[in-house]
């Protein structure tokens, strides 16, 4: 059971090694389940996942009805939504295909309030989740909503240093997949070549170097431990779907 009176943000600063299932079907029940089988968080998937903002809004109360901290993953570029998001009570938010340090500002200035950023007041749902007053959300939220950006493409790795020099940003996060299809120019989806990993491992290590907080999606258990001997701390494994997909097959052939 995740105590989630303690933040994902302080864990992860703890150099605690915290694994996030990843909901991409928009089923709250299903976010709440997760966590209750023990995922410490569940990531929530507007890029690719069938999520919008009702299933997240619920989603994220879900997951903590589950003890587990809420992330979500936005859309490409919808950096409106981010601040949405956090003010709905997401503890983090994923943002994808963040290529340049001005992709990461405009993270940044929906995720922080000023002086960080330019998130607008109203996390009237966020201070409910976590039973703050709107006082006390305020003096943490900088601190306590993590702002990741997803490095997955070539066009990110050549920006990675001026990415990470971004004031306020708070880490970033490997998309292994995207990042083998665009270093091959789409010639190959394989997350787990050397490659790909040696590129993580290089990108974890300049993360801890800048001080910010590394984190990467796997697609294995191997690529899991693989990660988190490389730095990475916030490690996605497990999509509902596969997870689900083999139980039920697995399930199936025992009947057949
Ligand atoms: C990737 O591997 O590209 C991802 O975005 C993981 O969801
Ligand atoms: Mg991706």
């Amino acid at each position: 059971m995740t105590d989630t009176s303690v933040s994902l943000a302080s864990r992860l600063r703890a150099d605690e090694t915290v694994v996030t299932a990843w909901s991409t079907l928009a089923f709250p029940m299903l976010a709440e389940l997760l966590g209750r089988a023990g995922y410490r968080a569940v990531t929530l998937d507007m890029q690719h996942g069938a999520h919008d903002i009702a299933s997240v809004r619920d989603g994220i109360a879900a997951a903590r009805l589950g003890d587990a901290h809420a992330v979500v993953r936005p859309p490409v570029d919808d950096f409106a939504t981010v601040s949405r998001l956090f003010d709905l009570g997401a503890e983090a938010v994923i943002m994808p295909m963040v290529n340049t340090p001005e992709d990461a500002l405009a993270l940044v200035a929906a995720a922080k309030y000023p002086p960080l950023g330019a998130r607008s007041w109203g996390p009237h749902r966020a201070a409910m989740l976590q039973g703050v007053t709107p006082a006390d959300y305020l003096e943490r939220a900088n601190r306590e909503t993590i702002a990741l950006a997803m490095i997955e493409t070539p066009a990110a790795l050549e920006a990675l240093d001026e990415i990470l020099a971004v004031d306020g940003l708070d880490g970033v996060f490997v998309g292994p997949g995207d990042m083998s299809l665009t270093l091959s120019d789409g010639a190959e989806l394989n997350p787990s070549s050397e490659r790909v990993q040696t590129i993580a491992a290089d990108v974890a290590a300049k993360a801890k170097a800048a001080g910010k907080l590394a984190g990467i999606f796997t697609n294995s258990v191997e690529d899991a431990k693989r990660g988190k001997e490389m730095g990475f701390r916030f490690i996605a494994l497990g999509i509902d779907m596969g997870l689900f997909a083999d139980a039920a097959s697995s399930m199936a052939g025992k009947l057949r």
